[in-house]
């Protein structure tokens, strides 16, 4: 980490990037219909105890709330964006995760897939969302369940959350297998290849 000269305050707004104080809708496909009754969420892969949850255990769980800014790749970005729901450190107490598990492959509906270094998702700020600004996720924002990692950009936050697979080697997922880059790093303008 660099250490930053006394007083040097790091833009808010990463380059390239527009402020926006709406939440504008961002997917490939269609808005999925979801049915709370047979919805189910799996932690998979590198664990020693593989876990499937349904709505009311998912909900159950203890939550976290975190306020933090958004950034997409198709250069708006969102301030104070506040998410509910619950941290990762709490399914990886449940599940065991395996030493090697340094790979995190989402898995939303439809078959959308996202990457991210496992430890990503211990990040302060990251979190399996299914409020936002207070207010349970709109269907074309996630509902019921999304990622929400930060410090990348927002395609890496999968809408409509169906599981986590812990690997040991990295896969590209959806966007990245279209030519987004793999880090996306929105202070670095990762926006696409390697
Ligand atoms: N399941 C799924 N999640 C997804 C996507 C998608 O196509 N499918 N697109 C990503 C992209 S490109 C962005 S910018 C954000 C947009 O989230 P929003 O619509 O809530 O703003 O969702 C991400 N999560
Ligand atoms: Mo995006």
């Amino acid at each position: 980490m660099k250490v930053r000269e006394a007083g040097y305050e790091p833009a808010r707004l990463p380059p390239g990037q527009y402020l926006t104080e709406k939440w504008p809708v961002l997917h490939a496909g269609s808005v999925p219909q979801t049915e709370l009754a047979t919805w189910d969420f799996r932690v998979s892969g590198e664990v020693g105890n593989e876990v499937t949850l349904d709505w009311k255990q998912f909900t159950d769980l203890p939550t976290v709330e975190v306020t933090q800014d958004i950034h997409c790749v198709t250069r708006w970005s969102r301030f104070d964006a506040t998410f509910k729901g619950v941290a990762w450190s709490t399914l990886e107490e449940l599940v065991a995760q395996k030493p090697n598990a340094r790979f995190a492959i989402a898995h939303a509906e439809q078959g959308f897939t996202s990457n991210v270094p496992v430890a990503s998702l211990r990040e302060e700020g990251a979190l399996l969302a299914y409020e936002a600004d207070g207010e349970p996720l709109t269907a074309e924002h996630g509902w019921p369940l999304r990622l929400v990692i930060p410090g990348k950009y927002f395609w890496k936050s999968a809408k409509w959350l169906r599981g986590i697979e812990l690997s040991a080697t990295d896969r590209p997922g959806f966007w990245e297998r279209y030519g987004y880059h793999n880090d996306a790093d929105p202070f670095k303008e990762q926006r696409y290849g390697f």
